[in-house]
């Protein structure tokens, strides 16, 4: 049985793709939460995590007292382990070009990643609307993310063919267009309708819903009223 560490379903966005990779195909795993803190420095988040993992971040796998601890490595160890799933597409053309897209997002993307934080149970559409007219490079990074979305083998199927490691690196995007409703084709519109449908994605977020803790420095657009 594996052990994810990970921190709150509400935010953290690189806990969200290990995780859903592992709930999608069905493989055997212990979640440990470990929520962020309400301020930045405070609580035991840091120390916590950092007594497993001294790179002091989540997501972690273990496996039988082996650290993994990024969320790329983590779903390339799960895709060597479990050969007989399909993690990573089995057509070795769209295996390629799910290992380009995942690398892609893993590495990029920084203007969309840093404007528009991961806040599932947020209503950011004011702001999106804003980001959107003052912010070229986000615009930038949606375009291209859509470009890759579009050459999907399918209108109505996943990126490379069947759900696969790609679709859950850019699982947080389809929740930060509709966080932030921010302005994209019908064709992309229906990706994100596919992935919302699937069962791991609607477990992801219907427990970062029910998530209440708020931490207020992953909140830059709203304030906190008890
Ligand atoms: N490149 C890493 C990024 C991990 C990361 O930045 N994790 C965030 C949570 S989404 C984190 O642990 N932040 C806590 C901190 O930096 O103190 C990966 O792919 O796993």
């Amino acid at each position: 049985m594996y052990q994810l560490y990970i921190a709150n379903k509400n935010y953290s966005s690189w806990s969200m793709r290990p995780w859903l990779v592992l709930q999608a195909f069905d493989l055997p795993f212990e979640e440990i939460m470990l929520p962020f803190p309400s301020e930045r420095h405070t609580g035991t988040f840091k120390q916590d995590i950092l007594a497993i993992n001294p790179n002091g971040k989540v997501p972690v796998l273990m496996d039988d007292g082996l650290l993994l601890w990024d969320s790329l490595a983590i779903c390339e160890y799960l895709a060597e382990q479990h050969p007989e799933q399909n993690l990573w597409p089995k057509n070795s053309q769209q295996r390629a070009r799910a290992r380009c897209i995942a690398a892609e997002m893993h590495s990029g993307f920084t203007h969309l990643r840093n404007a528009c934080g991961m806040n599932i149970r947020a209503n950011l559409n004011e702001m999106g609307k804003r980001l959107w007219q003052e912010n070229a490079e986000l615009r930038e990074e949606v375009a291209r993310i859509e470009q890759i979305w579009s050459e999907r083998p399918e209108a109505q199927g996943f990126l490379c063919g069947e759900f696969s490691i790609a679709d859950a690196f850019y699982a947080p995007v389809v929740t930060r267009l509709m966080s932030y409703a921010l302005p994209v084709s019908d064709a992309t519109q229906q990706y994100m309708q596919t992935m919302m449908q699937h069962p791991a994605m609607k477990a992801w977020v219907t427990a970062a819903l029910q998530e209440v803790a708020w931490v207020n420095y992953l909140e830059p657009y709203q304030h906190h009223v008890l």
